[in-house]
């Protein structure tokens, strides 16, 4: 049997997966509003293939609880934000888990720690506490790093066909573990020691954060000379060995603009690349603010009311708000005039801006210029009700001659 803590847009989908594939599936979380819904039946992630998933891993006896398992594997997949001030890894809710474990757990068991994890944290944080834990009680336990590739929007099938990493001290348990992903992941299961895992996992999104970075300084230097940043971009990756991202309005969810800050906190010296691209990602709300003015001023519009935002999730077709790009461009503006712009997104049912619309045709009316911040398919579908607005569209999703662009 499997317990896994931390049942959020990682631990669930992972947890049902298990279930769906045969394996008996305990999932365990400290939300009891959480815990409750899962077992009424209600899921707390709206994705494609989710409720089928849920369907049939509740078929195969998947259940949920707040206490602590008694079993031989566990699965860790809590958070791991970092430190403001350090850019440190916080690795208090994987001790948390970890502690939770220990106290409950039989002899010869398998953690793995699925969280992103900067290289070193096993050694330096976690091992420590299993070492001493195994000299008390005489028990064994077995370390594992085996990191998630999944990305939000397509969840279940990127589990099932993404290539992933298991990371341990032995062969034995790293093959163990790999047989046990291998119950639904059909791709190539690669086995290394527990740094390199930590370390691959870390280095695949600040690569992503870089690439992203270079295409965002991009489209500023361009909109300064006149260049279409979009055509250039796509002229450029058709040379075979060029591939760079999409510009936007900035970089959010908790992956991307969170795990090249690990690097740079336990690797300052070496790390100004990394630094520079997590600069460049965080100026582009106020850079979207600045232009939001300009094409204001152009248009001799006047009052900030009349501006609306389009999405306020961090990205397209996804319910997730976390350190969206939207909601960085509205901690810029708390406080100042700015603040009175009206917000809608179709995905986000909850009360967060004091403007807020909750309808796509209220939203329309009630504004002259609208910034499309996140490319949901609504909009996309919808484009023929922009035709009176001034458009901001820094998500390119329009090739329309008087659409503004970044
Ligand atoms: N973005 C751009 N331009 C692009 C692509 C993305 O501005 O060309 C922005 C998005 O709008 C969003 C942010 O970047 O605000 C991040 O979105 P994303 O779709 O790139 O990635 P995430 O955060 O949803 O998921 C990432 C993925 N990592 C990589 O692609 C290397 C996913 O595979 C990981 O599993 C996930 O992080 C994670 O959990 O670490």
């Amino acid at each position: 049997m499997i317990n896994i803590l931390g049942l959020g847009y990682i631990g669930l989908p992972t947890a049902l997966m298990f279930a769906q594939s045969g394996i008996e599936v305990v999932g365990t979380d400290i939300n009891e509003k959480l815990i409750n819904d899962l077992n009424n039946g209600v899921l707390s992630i709206d994705e494609k293939g989710m409720p089928e998933l849920f369907e049939k891993a509740q078929k195969n006896g998947i259940t949920f609880t707040t206490k602590n398992v008694k079993t031989d594997t566990y699965i860790i997949t809590v958070p791991t934000p970092y430190n403001d001030e350090t850019k440190k890894i916080n690795v208090d809710y994987v001790l948390s888990a970890l502690n939770n474990i220990l106290g409950v757990c039989e002899n010869e068991t398998i953690i793995v720690v699925e969280s992103t994890i900067s290289p070193g944290t096993i050694e330096k944080f976690v091992r420590p506490i299993t070492d001493e834990f195994m000299k008390k009680n005489d028990k064994i336990i077995h370390l594992v790093h085996a990191p998630e590739r999944i990305i939000p929007g397509n969840m279940v099938y990127e589990l099932e066909h993404n290539s992933r990493t298991i990371g341990a001290d032995n062969i034995d348990v790293a093959n163990k573990v790999k047989d046990l992903y291998a119950s639904f992941c059909k791709a190539e299961i690669v086995t290394t020691d527990i740094k390199s895992a930590e370390m691959s996992k870390v280095v695949e999104n600040t690569f992503r954060d870089i690439n992203i970075a270079f295409a965002n300084e991009l489209a500023k230097l361009c909109h300064e000379d006149g260049m279409d940043v979009y055509e250039i971009i796509s002229i450029a990756n058709k040379h075979p060995r060029v591939n760079i991202l999409q510009p936007g309005p900035g970089v959010g969810g908790h992956c991307i603009p969170v795990d090249p800050w690990f690097l740079v906190g336990d690797y300052p010296k070496h790390t100004d690349l990394i630094r520079a691209a997590r600069e460049v990602n965080s100026s582009m709300p106020e850079y979207v603010f600045n232009r939001i003015k300009e094409i204001m001023s152009e248009n001799n519009i006047l009052d900030f009311k009349d501006v609306g935002l389009y999405g306020l999730t961090y990205k397209e077709n996804v319910d997730d708000i976390r350190e969206s790009p939207t909601l960085q461009l509205l901690e810029l503006m708390k406080n100042t005039v700015s603040d009175n712009m009206v917000v809608y997104d179709p995905f986000v049912t909850v009360k967060i801006h004091k403007n807020q619309k909750f309808n796509f045709e209220d939203f329309i009316n009630a504004t002259e210029f609208i910034v499309v911040l996140v490319g949901h398919e609504e909009i996309k579908n919808k484009f023929h009700k922009l035709k009176d607005k001034y458009v901001l569209d820094t998500k390119n999703i329009f090739n329309q001659n008087d659409i503004y662009k970044l």
